[in-house]
């Protein structure tokens, strides 16, 4: 016997992905509904890559009642008006918005590094997930912060236009065609140029100088790793269509070598080590894309500090970052509490 599952979101990148990832790793599903907004009402979507076609239902009218679990690649505006209708009907919310992450009665969940906490869903019936450059760069943390202990990050993204939804893509699509042929550029999702351009901003300003996506990797990687642990980034966009880069200078109480932290690195959940010292011998974003794995590469000591390692981070944002952690949470729910399949 397996779960009755919804895709809330179905027709969007992350949506899609849930589908396709729920297909894959073989979810025990008795039934499956995608869900949509009213424009997408009809709009049929295979589910994976099984030839089963599903029709999007529309969220306004959608009941949720004798559902088990609901994935949500929403928005954060679509997630607050229906997600608690979902958790009031006995359906429990696996959210891919900010809304819950921060909810003290909401736990926010990477199943490599906190699965216990999940244990606490029962609070809301809501489980969160967290922003896809937070997702990649615990899983690359915990086991190094196991063995030596993290005082400080110091974090560099390079993210993907993926990670601005289909508009984002389409933007880096038309502009790199627009230069090639002479037209002009005009941005319209980003702030600026982003084809053959880099800019130094992901979502709003806050009063401190920083951007909302640089506070999310703060703060969401205290409450997912350790409050302790203290976390400064900078996070730019660029020009690459799937797959979130990340530059980590990361110093610890104890001592770690390289060597320590490879063969650490090489054995924990979810991590793939491709670090060869050598020409090509490391992980690009468009290698990762497809693959459910967070890559790490060039590792090695900082001897400017005490204690101090770098590593490249490089991770598929719409699965690692986004859909394939919350079938994962959906798994790992399943294994602790739900027990079916
Ligand atoms: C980006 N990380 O690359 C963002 C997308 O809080 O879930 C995901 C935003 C979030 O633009």
């Amino acid at each position: 016997m397996g779960y009755k599952v919804v895709v809330v979101g179905a027709t969007g990148n992350v949506g899609r992905e849930m589908l396709t990832i729920l297909a894959e790793r073989e979810f025990p599903i008795d039934e499956i509904a995608a869900v949509a907004s009213s424009r997408s009402q009809g709009t049929e979507i295979e589910f994976g890559e099984t030839g089963k076609m599903l029709k999007c239902k529309n969220i306004e009218h959608f009941d949720f009642t004798g559902w088990d679990i609901a994935l949500f690649a929403a928005g954060s505006g679509p997630t607050a008006e229906y997600a608690p209708k979902a958790a009031a009907a006995g359906c429990i919310v696996i959210d891919n918005s900010s809304l819950y992450r921060m909810d003290p009665d909401v736990p926010l969940i990477v199943p490599e590094v906190n699965p216990d906490a999940i244990d606490g869903y029962t609070k809301k019936n809501i489980i969160a997930n967290p922003n896809c450059s937070t997702a990649q760069m615990v899983v690359a943390l915990k086991p190094l912060h196991d063995a030596a202990t993290i005082k400080r990050v110091v974090v560099a993204t390079y993210q993907s236009v993926s990670g601005a939804g289909k508009a984002g893509m389409d933007e880096l699509f038309e502009q790199s065609r627009n230069i090639f042929v002479g037209d002009s550029a005009e941005p319209k999702k980003f702030t600026k140029q982003i084809a053959f351009n880099v800019i130094p901003h992901i979502d709003v300003f806050l009063d401190d100088g920083s951007t909302k996506e640089e506070w999310k990797m703060v703060a969401e990687t205290k409450k997912i790793l350790d409050p302790k642990v203290k976390v400064t980034a900078t996070c730019v966009r660029v020009p690459v269509f799937v797959g979130h880069s990340e530059a980590l200078n990361i110093e610890f109480e104890k001592e770690i070598s390289a060597k320590e932290a490879q063969d650490l690195l090489r054995e924990a959940p979810g991590i793939m080590l491709v670090d060869k010292r050598e020409d090509g011998g490391y992980v690009t974003p468009v290698e990762c894309v497809g693959d459910y794995a967070t890559f790490i590469s060039r590792v090695r000591e900082d001897s400017t500090v005490e204690n101090g390692l770098n590593i490249w981070c490089v991770s598929d944002n719409l699965r690692k970052g986004a859909a394939l952690n919350a079938v994962q949470i959906a798994e790992l729910l399943g294994r602790r509490h739900l027990k079916k399949g």
